[in-house]
């Protein structure tokens, strides 16, 4: 399902350069005569972070010519289909127009986002701007003709996006239930070391015994250590086996080749972020050199433990695996720096702690700056040597994977 994101405005103050402007293409006819558009124009893209969208560009509906009657029924029926509305406005125009529009999103249940056109004419007036913003605080100045500022624009336009779009339209892809068939069996290996909260499992865990229990299959919990002789009792093979990364090594050990395996954090890879890319950014591990500067975010700012992953383990494994030099820097909770660039590589905590929404975001950031992104579990697995065994369930990660490496000459 797309995205349906509906061009609103006057006629002739850039609804449809403004689309241009996003698309980075001329899609849409624009032309200083008013009227320009005249039938609905629909543009439909992969828009990332977001995901699949269809701009409507729409023809102004405020001038009162003959055409106007046949050219407002179409614009009409794109307020019944648009999931946001964005509002095209210039300085200092505003007025019953712009507020019907705002109304109509209102009445529809539909977020709200407005562009400030034209903003290389002049500074917005005051009294325009306080208009704007008491009908919505999500609101972009930009200048749709100049390309210079679209990579500002289009970004803050991106953001407010990704920040208002409905819920139903980020849905995650499903934790585990996809990959069991009904009455299937999943196995979770989850390690009770130190680092265990006391008394209880860890959200990530409970959520994939929930989504295989939504599914209707079965789930086996238990430990490393038995994993290996209480398979070996059930009776059956499992469908999958889900391990915690640290003792990734130990799991593909004791897994039969014929049973698929995998990671828990590549299981959330997948539910929260993009696990194409996640995989597709691990195949710069080993391309990693002396001098290069690597980048450890971690979403939660718990209290460090001794030997904690993200601090002590991976940095250490890294170094090891490469035998380079490495600078690594360490960012936690909410920071996120804004020099991605500077970085070879960023590994990504599995974001327990963030939103879908938080962890695309994070992802367009690096995207943007160019620089490749995996996450921990992606990024053991490959430490390890197993990277190939634990993508294998998931087809396109693997072939992500091996695009990336094969691309340079790098071979696991
Ligand atoms: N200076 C300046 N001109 C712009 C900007 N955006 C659009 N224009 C010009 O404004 C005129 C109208 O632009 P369109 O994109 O056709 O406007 P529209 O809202 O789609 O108009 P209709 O389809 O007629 O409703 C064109 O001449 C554009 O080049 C801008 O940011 N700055
Ligand atoms: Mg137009």
């Amino acid at each position: 399902m797309r995205l349906q994101i509906g061009l609103f405005g006057r006629t002739n103050v850039g609804k449809s350069s403004f689309l241009n402007l996003v698309a980075g293409q001329e899609v849409a006819v624009t032309s200083p005569v008013p009227g320009t558009t005249t039938d609905v124009v629909e543009k439909a893209m992969e828009l990332l972070p977001v995901g699949p969208v269809v701009f409507l560009d729409t023809a102004g509906i405020d001038d009162n010519s003959e055409l106007a009657g046949a050219r407002m029924k179409k614009t009409l029926a794109v307020f019944d289909r648009a999931d946001v509305y964005v509002l095209i406005t210039e300085s200092p125009v505003w007025g019953g127009y712009e507020e019907r529009i705002a109304a109509e999103a209102k009445a529809h249940g539909a977020p709200l986002i407005s562009i400030i056109n034209k903003i290389d004419l002049g500074v917005p007036d005051v009294s325009f701007l306080a208009a704007v913003q008491a009908a919505t605080p999500n609101v972009v100045q930009c200048s749709s003709t100049d390309t210079g500022n679209r990579d500002t624009a289009v970004n803050a336009f991106k953001r407010l996006l990704l920040d208002t779009v409905p819920e139903g339209f980020l849905d995650s892809p499903p934790i585990i239930g996809d990959l069991l068939p009904p009455s299937g069996l999943a196995v979770l290996i989850v390690p009770i070391d130190l680092e265990a909260p006391k008394g209880r499992l860890i959200l990530p865990q409970v959520q994939t015994i929930r989504d295989a229990l939504d599914n209707d299959a079965a789930v086996l919990v238990v430990k490393e250590r038995e994993f290996a002789s209480i398979v070996q009792t059930l009776g059956r093979t499992p469908d999958l086996v889900v391990c915690d990364s640290q003792v990734v090594l130990k799991m593909t050990a004791d897994t039969p080749s014929d049973v698929p395996c995998t990671t828990f954090s590549i299981l959330f890879a997948r539910a929260k972020g993009d696990l194409d890319e996640l995989a597709s950014g691990a195949a710069v591990i080993g391309r990693l050199r002396s001098g290069d500067r690597v980048l450890i975010a971690e979403a939660c700012s718990h209290h460090a433990a001794q030997d904690d992953i993200g601090r002590v383990k991976i940095p250490r494994w890294l170094r090891q695996f490469t035998g380079a030099d490495l600078t690594i820097d360490v960012c936690s909770g909410r920071e996120y720096p804004g020099d991605l660039g500077r970085y070879r590589l960023v590994i990504h905590c599995g974001s327990c702690m963030l939103t879908r929404r938080e962890m695309l975001w994070r992802l367009h950031r690096a995207r943007e700056a160019a620089v490749p992104v995996t996450n921990y579990g992606v990024a053991i697995s490959v430490l390890q040597g197993v990277v190939e065994r634990v993508l294998h369930p998931f087809p396109s990660a693997l072939a992500a994977y091996r695009d990336a490496g094969a691309h340079t000459g790098y071979v696991n």
